[in-house]
């Protein structure tokens, strides 16, 4: 007789840099998106995350606001450069908030589930090589002791990194995403893999009975007619293989030959790796479809552009799309959800984010926004994660993605994934049809 699965739970996901602000508050160091945002032309509307929404001070009517959708848990992440603004040197204002912020959680109920890095590194660690350096591996270790020390008496569940395959390819490779750097995705992707297996260590050095994950934003990956099937195969590679392939069977696809360097790949490096995993972490929002280049009016920005050794190639999503351009595929998130449990059946899944960007023009009579779109995509992909659920898929969380608007990376303020508006004015929080719709599914599943 099987046993019935636990009930699938709910929660918010956020990042610091997108909603803190408060960047000069408390001895925070600056970090690499500080610098990317004061760099003419990286950021759409010229905007940045030294206000944000102001999270850092409403900590407790945030937190409130969560527990008042009866929601299981909050993801958010620790912004390094608190922790330690030069990288190195503990700065113990940087955890107070952390500390605040995990009893807070505890207080209402909420499981607190940390990011250690969603992609805020320190700017001292940047001026000495950023991930490109090994060393920088070894300085994630460091962060991760002096986090866990502080926070691991009450937090059980960890997560490592946030897409690492963004601080690689974006990152490093199209430059789109702070630091804004060609050309060294893969040493990139290899350290911030060594780095979690280090960080994994040291997690399970400091809180006896860490549960330590990773947060990758793998996809399904479709072949246009058509398209070049050596663009279809090196964007599958570089976007899922690379990290699957690594974490799970200790090894990098053949097809990526940059990862064959032994004086990248060191001996050792990829057993620390394999099995680093107690869970797994998807970040799901749309398929990608693979075709024929597209030509943007200015001829930069190339979608190819972030699949180094890939031929030109566009992406072709099918309506409907976001606001992003994303096509909306819940079926994608079942499927892949069902693949990765049969390819790894012992280890437990979370869908870590998973949400819609849309313009937000329909308002109620309350004049709250009534993003029924948003609400259509909740209801779609949290349907998807219930049937994949059924098909033997071990979920156990489904965190959407954002609990309120917020600073958007190179798309600044002009993307809104939140289910709560923030007046631009004043910084009042507005729940939005969906939270409301949120609030309904996580009150449900909780009876
Ligand atoms: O806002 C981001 C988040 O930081 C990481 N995952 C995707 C989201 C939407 O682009």
């Amino acid at each position: 007789m099987t046993a019935t699965p636990p009930p699938l739970r709910f929660g918010v996901a956020t990042s610091a840099y997108q909603v803190e602000g408060a960047v000069d508050v408390g001895g925070r160091g600056r970090s690499i998106w500080d610098t990317f945002c004061a760099l003419p032309g990286t950021v759409l509307d010229g905007s940045d995350g030294s206000v944000a929404c102001d999270h850092y001070h409403r900590l407790d009517e945030d937190l409130d606001l969560i527990a008042s959708a009866a929601l299981s848990s909050y993801r958010f992440s620790i912004a390094w450069p608190r922790v330690q603004p030069d990288g190195r040197t503990l700065e113990p204002r940087g955890l107070d908030f952390y500390d605040r912020l995990v009893d807070g959680c505890l207080a209402r109920g909420l499981q607190p589930f940390p990011t250690l890095y969603h992609w805020d590194l320190p700017q001292a660690l940047q001026d000495e090589g950023g991930w490109p350096a090994r060393e920088t591996a070894h300085r994630f270790a460091d962060y991760t002791t002096a986090v866990a020390e502080r926070l691991g008496d009450r937090v059980s569940t960890w997560t490592t990194h946030n897409e690492p395959w963004c601080t690689a390819f974006l990152g490093h490779a199209s430059a789109t995403f702070a630091p804004g750097l060609r050309g060294a995705a893969f040493p990139v992707a290899h350290h911030t893999l060594l780095s979690h297996a280090l960080s994994a260590q040291a997690l399970r050095a400091a809180v006896p009975g860490a549960e330590v994950g990773i947060v990758l934003n793998l996809t399904l990956v479709h072949g246009e007619p058509d398209a070049d099937p050596r663009a279809v195969d090196l964007v599958d590679a570089v976007q899922n293989r690379l990290w699957l392939d690594a974490l799970l069977d200790g090894r990098y696809p053949d097809v990526l030959p940059e990862l064959a360097d032994p004086a990248l790949v060191q001996p050792g490096d990829l057993e620390l790796v394999h099995g680093s995993l107690d869970w797994l972490g998807l970040n799901y929002y749309t398929p990608f479809r693979v075709g024929s280049p597209v030509t943007t009016a200015d001829g930069v920005g190339q979608d190819s552009d972030a699949f180094p050794g890939a031929p030109d190639f566009g992406f072709h999503p099918r309506p409907p799309v976001t606001t992003m351009g994303w096509e909306v595929d819940p079926s994608g998130l079942e499927d892949l959800l069902v693949q990765l449990s049969r390819r790894a059946p012992s280890l437990p899944l979370r869908v870590t984010e998973n949400g819609s960007a849309y313009a937000d023009e329909q308002r109620a009579e309350d004049g709250s926004v009534d993003d029924a779109d948003r609400e259509a995509y909740l209801l779609g992909h949290v349907a998807a994660t219930l049937r994949a659920r059924d098909r033997g898929a071990d979920v156990r969380d489904y965190l959407a993605w954002s609990l309120l608007d917020n600073f958007e990376w190179a798309q600044g303020y002009t993307q809104k994934f939140g289910l709560v508006e923030i007046e631009p004015e004043t910084l009042r929080r507005i729940p939005k049809r969906s939270f409301r719709a949120l609030a309904g599914i996580a009150r449900a599943a909780a009876q």
